[in-house]
């Protein structure tokens, strides 16, 4: 099998490290390719190319760079089968989560495409006679993007679509599990003309590439998505050379049943949240609480909805919930609900590995009841499809358990009550609240963040990527010089 290479400095480079062996979590005996490791020399190599790339392409015009993003757009699209594909038998959601995910991540180029070409300043009087202040927005330089294998093309796009179009130039280290849709981009971006050392592709470790890359003066931003452990490691280092840093990290996220909530409704949020990308999303709901009214109505057709679920091959259009990602995360995810049992709650689905007709890794939808808010698995996050239910005596309580939480990404609330709805959306401790929606599923133009422990540093997506992708100079004009 070909090895496919790193891209840097405009080359497709080879690596003497061992390969990376990129394998189907469905069917482990797939193996999906094999990609070039990266190493520390290559990455400073990538780091250097950004930088010599960096002064024509920060000056470059805004036409071209929206030309560039557009056209990675087009081909995302008009290949976003195939490339959903791929990114489901290399990450393990569905074929029709995975096609979903590439026409996201194709939405994002274009819409960025859109914002090159409107990258807007203010012009302001001063107070001061004769002076006039423009207010205006430059790129940062080189950004350092370091991305999860749970979206393996919509976050790197969400990430490297508003770097380039604010003329920013970019490395990228995309996670280890998930080269393959990583390497698409790159093959997109070369063969739609990027200039030379614009974009850098290095595939490897957190503890080379990433290293590397958070410690190099040259760098001057890093945009990470991933653990909340990673992320404060890396933000205390980055510190170190004053680079500008947003973090995507953790959720628990809640969603609150109330007793006029449409059950319908309510129960499709909670499969949808809690299951769909087996659970391994930052924004899945993990906490379901629920008031009196409702408790056995709602616990039983979840509990019957989560049963029915088909989980199975990422790529059997039946499926409806794919495997682990991999071994680490099937034993975390097994591990935590161990730890739920100990703890007392009680499994009322799920509970095991699922029994699948290949060689993955394999978990049922797992239910458990009686969970108090201070167990672990009610505070910690799993990244698996693991729900736990919570009881509170009324909407009050509610919020109060879903806002007494480490964390803050995401919270939802099912309810036909206007007044508990607007309540909600002004009293839920996060960035993303959702009312009669699934705590996860979001939209590309529009700002994505939490608050607390999940994100760090200025907003993600939609137009207020511009935050964390420009920085701000402001001019003076002495406009009574001259004739
Ligand atoms: C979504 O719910 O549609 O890593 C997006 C994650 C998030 C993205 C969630 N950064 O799960």
């Amino acid at each position: 099998m070909t090895v496919k290479q790193n891209y840097i400095d405009g080359e497709w480079v080879d690596s003497a490290a061992a390969p990376i062996v990129d394998r189907n979590p469905s069917d482990v005996e797939d193996v999906v390719g094999s990609y070039a490791a990266a190493d520390a020399a290559q990455t400073r190599r990538a780091i250097e190319a950004a930088r010599a790339a960096f002064p024509a392409w920060s000056r470059s015009s805004i036409q071209e760079r929206a030309d560039l993003l557009d056209a990675v757009g087009g081909k995302i699209l008009a290949r976003a089968q195939e490339i959903g594909r791929l990114l489901a038998r290399e990450e393990g959601k569905t074929l029709k989560e995975g096609v979903g995910e590439t026409v996201r991540a194709a939405h994002v180029f274009k819409f960025h495409a859109g914002q090159a070409l409107r990258i807007a300043g203010d012009l302001l009087d001063s107070p001061r006679k004769g002076i006039s202040v423009l207010v205006q927005r430059e790129p940062v330089g080189v950004i350092g993007i370091i991305t999860p294998w749970n979206f393996p093309i919509a976050i790197p796009a969400w990430k490297i679509a508003p770097a380039l179009a604010y003329g920013n130039c970019v490395v990228f280290k995309p996670a280890s599990l998930v080269p393959g849709c990583a390497h698409a981009i790159a093959e997109l971006l070369a063969e739609s003309g990027c200039p030379r050392g614009v974009f850098n592709l290095v595939v490897g470790s957190g503890r080379e590439v990433g290293d590397v890359l958070v410690g190099a003066p040259e760098v001057d931003a890093i945009s990470f998505t991933g653990s909340v452990e990673t992320g404060r490691g890396l933000a205390a280092r980055a510190v170190g050379s004053m680079k500008k840093i947003q973090l995507e990290m953790g959720g628990k996220n809640p969603l609150i049943v109330l007793d006029d909530a449409d059950l319908d409704n309510a129960v499709e949020c909670a499969i949808q949240g809690a299951f769909y990308s087996t659970g391994q999303r930052c924004t899945a709901t993990s906490r379901v609480i629920l008031t009196p009214g409702i408790y056995a109505r709602f616990r039983a057709a979840l509990v019957e909805k989560a049963r029915a679920l088909v989980v199975g091959d990422a790529l059997d259009e039946k499926t409806q919930i794919g495997p682990a990602v991999d071994a680490t995360q099937l034993k975390t995810d097994l591990d935590y609900i161990s730890v739920g049992q100990k703890e007392g709650a009680r499994l009322v689905a799920g509970g095991d590995r699922a029994p699948a007709p290949k060689n993955g890794f394999y978990i049922a939808p797992t239910i458990f009841e009686d969970v108090h808010n201070q167990m672990r698995i009610a505070r910690e996050e799993i990244f698996g499809p693991v729900a736990s239910i919570l009881r509170a005596k009324n909407y009050e309580e509610a919020l109060a358990i879903a806002n007494d939480t480490p964390f803050g990404l995401s919270a939802g609330i099912c309810t036909t009550s206007l007044k508990h709805a607007d309540h909600f959306r002004r009293n839920a401790q996060v960035g993303l609240a959702m009312i009669n929606a699934p705590t996860a599923g979001v939209d590309y133009h529009v700002p994505f963040g939490g608050v607390k422990a999940s994100s760090y540093g200025p907003r993600e997506q939609g137009v207020n990527a511009v935050e964390f992708y420009t920085r701000i100079k402001t001019v003076y004009t002495n406009v009574s010089i001259g004739g």
